[in-house]
């Protein structure tokens, strides 16, 4: 962009990486002297608009948090303690590469773990460096996050995402669809296609901004139960006669025994398992039935972090199939991931870059016998496992692991976290900050972050970039890539193109396309346009299942020992002990995990770690505005400020996750997760609530 005079400032446009992965909204950053002084939305960003959330607008409090690490790091101290002495980037790989390869020798290669944080612009370059170092253990943050949807579309589909058609969708059902907070660029097609008349039904225990700025219907289920409502919707559906009969016959497999089963789900037993009156069951049957095609949301995190997420999905799920809303406009369109989690519409070579070094006789990866579904479609460990398996050693010590932007406290049981990052032999972070996870490390590098750093970048409509660094790298720090690359070297490792680069690992992973890598340097402000006619994903309206065909009745599942149909199981046994419902995480508009909660002005508009609850619960229990009240789980307790708010549900209560002073993952236990994913039950933890006495705020 044009360096313009604003008293000796110049205006340069990047994007904001603060969200991951996108897409990422461009960003005007004002310049002056080698700082960004002035970040705003930048109007002309294709994908953006200029619209630019809450979070981004604090986005330079964010890159100069006072915590940023400036150089490579060794701890002198004890773990934990934050004393590190500074040391070169040549000391460090050095004594990397040596730890590293001494335990190799000594335990075996997967005795090394690699791991990503919620960041992923680096991972098929960390990925690949995993594997051409010969260990089988890499595994990310997607341990918890989206991957489950991946495996249930697979299972279901063959495909491993959709796209709800908004502009052409009849009636959406917004299940766990808050935009408002969590996908802020949802937010102006959904008030388009309200204006033009589309129906919305939302699905969400909580009395959201979404559901305030207007719906057909809102339904309240007890966080954990929707795949009970889901079934019922299915009855519903088909006992109103609205359903598809000549996609139900042809389109999809397993319909008669979904049906049979259904059955069972009438409006009355979905009101005593889920709490939604069962007039609004069939109320919104009919709004669906009378006002198709289709439409669904999907979550990646509120929906499938419970117990029995895999089987929930597939049930909201199958209600597209069974209306003849799959794969059909208007409804949910069968899609795919192009580079590093983004969307673009095409496909790149990421996975085979990543897999084509994979060590073909390591052991299983951390987690995959108790997760063969995760293992059969990943090929990465489930990481969730990681620190039960660092810490007991079975079934084959992990002794050291490199990670990029590990916090600990996005797992549950996050204090044997804590205990695992203390027992390794070694263990190396890379992040911006000195985190509470990175004073835990024997080595901290300073990474960098987007707006120091060249990154190319995929938005959809075949869009490319290639970005140019807007400031220099703050101290000595780096991009993730040129870390990788360096540590690739100092290892010694036999892979020429990992050894060589950034550009050249992305050039083998681009290298099916027409796009010029040079040509994108060269013009590092703008989006390119990729000339590529996509074939469809399921030509013929044939699927890449087993069979051909949406599947109701999984083949996949049956095939590994799993229930192919989506039946319903409760969140969690009843406890009198545990009356409520923790839900641990819905997203705040200014928090995004750990990261934001040390940037002065987005804490500043919620102060404390606060837990929301109902007028009603407050009332019975006696809590008023900030008093401070005993959260426990079968995990553990914590003491927190409360919120009463009309917004929660009765028996629920809501605690933002990632606060140093109020861990809500020490209270979700290790085992409350989902046996076919993997994934955590964050959002349905069984719980109590009482008023507390003299103890100190987060005590346990
Ligand atoms: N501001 C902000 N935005 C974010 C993030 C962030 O941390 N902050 N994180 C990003 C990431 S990593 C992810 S994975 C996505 C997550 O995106 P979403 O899953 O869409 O986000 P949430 O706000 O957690 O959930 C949406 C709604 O689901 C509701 N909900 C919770 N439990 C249940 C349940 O059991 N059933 C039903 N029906 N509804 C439920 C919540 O009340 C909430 O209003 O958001 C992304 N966007
Ligand atoms: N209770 C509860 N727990 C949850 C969830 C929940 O809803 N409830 N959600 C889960 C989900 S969906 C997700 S996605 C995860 C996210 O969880 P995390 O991965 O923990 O996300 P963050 O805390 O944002 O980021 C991790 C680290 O990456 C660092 N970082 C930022 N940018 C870069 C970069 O460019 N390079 C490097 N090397 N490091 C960088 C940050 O400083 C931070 O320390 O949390 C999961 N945990
Ligand atoms: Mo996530």
């Amino acid at each position: 962009m044009e360096k313009r005079g604003l008293g000796g400032e110049q205006l340069r446009r990047s994007f904001c990486d603060i969200c991951a992965p996108g897409p990422h909204c461009g960003v005007l950053c004002r310049v002056r002297d080698g700082a960004v002084v002035h970040v705003e939305g930048d109007p002309d960003h294709p994908a953006s608009q200029g619209r630019l959330c809450t979070r981004g607008r604090a986005m330079r409090q964010y890159i100069y948090r006072p915590d940023r690490v400036m150089t490579p790091l060794r701890r002198v101290g004890p773990r934990g303690s934050g004393d590190f002495e500074p040391i070169s980037w040549e000391e460090a790989f050095r004594e990397i590469a040596g730890r590293l390869k001494d335990l190799r020798g000594e335990s075996g290669a997967s005795s090394v773990a690699f791991y990503s944080g919620y960041n992923k612009w680096y991972r098929p370059m960390l990925q690949r460096l995993c594997h051409s170092f010969g260990s089988v253990n890499y595994g990310s943050e997607s341990s918890t996050c989206f991957t489950a949807t991946i495996l249930s579309w697979q299972a279901m589909a063959g495909v491993d995402c959709v796209r709800a058609d908004l502009a052409r969708a009849g009636v959406l059902l917004g299940w766990c669809f808050n935009p408002y907070h969590s996908a802020h660029l949802k937010i102006k097609g959904l008030e388009a296609a309200r204006r033009r008349g589309m129906k919305l039904i939302i699905v969400d225990p909580r009395a959201t901004v979404t559901v305030q700025q207007g719906c057909d219907l809102h339904l309240r289920p007890r966080p954990g139960t929707d795949g009970a409502l889901a079934l019922g919707l299915g009855r519903a559906l088909i006992h109103g006669g609205w359903i598809d009969r000549e996609t139900v016959e042809n389109r999809v497999h397993g319909f008669g025994e979904y049906a049979a089963y259904v059955e069972g789900f009438t409006p009355e037993r979905v009101e005593q398992l889920t709490g939604v009156p069962a007039g609004q069951v069939l109320q919104a049957a009919r709004l669906i039935g009378e006002h198709g095609p289709l439409a669904v949301n999907q979550s990646s995190s509120s929906m499938v972090h419970h117990t029995n997420g895999l089987g929930s999905h597939r049930a909201i799920m199958a209600l597209s199939a069974i209306t003849g809303s799959f794969d059909r406009p208007g409804g949910l369109l069968p899609d795919r991931l192009t580079y590093a989690h983004s969307r673009g519409g095409f496909a790149t070579r990421d996975h085979q870059f990543a897999a084509a070094t994979r060590p073909k006789d390591g052991p299983l990866p951390v987690g995959c016998a108790d997760h063969p579904l995760w293992h059969r479609l990943t090929g990465e460990m489930q990481a969730v496992d990681l620190a039960g398996q660092i810490l007991s050693g079975r079934p084959y010590p992990v002794r050291a692991l490199v990670a990029h932007g590990l916090n600990y406290r996005m797992f549950p049981d996050s204090g044997s976290w804590e205990r695992a990052l203390q027992a390794l032999d070694f263990y190396v972070d890379v992040d911006l900050f000195l985190t509470d996870s990175a004073r835990l490390a024997d080595l901290v590098l300073p990474a960098c972050s987007s707006l120091e750093r060249g990154e190319f970048k995929v938005y959809p409509g075949n869009r490319v970039q290639y970005t140019a660094p807007v400031i220099p790298p703050l101290g000595q720090s780096l991009p993730d890539t040129e870390i990788l690359t360096r540590l690739a070297r100092a290892l010694e490792l036999d892979d020429p193109l990992l050894t060589a680069g950034y550009d050249a690992c992305l050039k083998d992973i681009l290298r099916d396309l027409p796009v010029d890598l040079e040509a994108l340097k060269a013009q590092p402000e703008q989006t390119h346009v990729l000339d590529l006619t996509s074939a469809p994903l399921c030509p013929g309206g044939r699927l890449p299942t087993p069979t051909g065909k949406f599947e109701l009745r999984s083949t996949l599942l049956e095939r590994l020992g799993l229930e192919p149909l989506p039946v319903w199981k409760p969140p969690f046994p009843a406890d009198p002990a545990f009356p409520m419902t923790l839900v641990a995480g819905a997203r705040l508009p200014h928090a995004l995990h750990s990261r934001l909660h040390d940037v002065p002005w987005l804490r500043s508009l919620r102060p404390a770690a606060l837990a929301d609850v109902s007028r009603e619960d407050a009332r019975r229990l006696g809590l008023k505005e900030g008093d401070r009240a005993v959260l426990s789980t079968p995990a553990g307790e914590l003491i927190v400020p409360v919120h009463p708010t009309a917004r929660v549900l009765e028996g629920t209560v809501h605690l933002y996750h990632g606060y140093r002073e109020a861990d809500v993952n020490r209270l979700v236990p290790g085992d409350h997760r989902d046996p076919d994913t993997g994934f955590p039950a964050y959002d349905s933890v069984p719980c109590a609530l009482a008023r507390a006495g003299g103890e100190r705020d987060g005590e346990v």
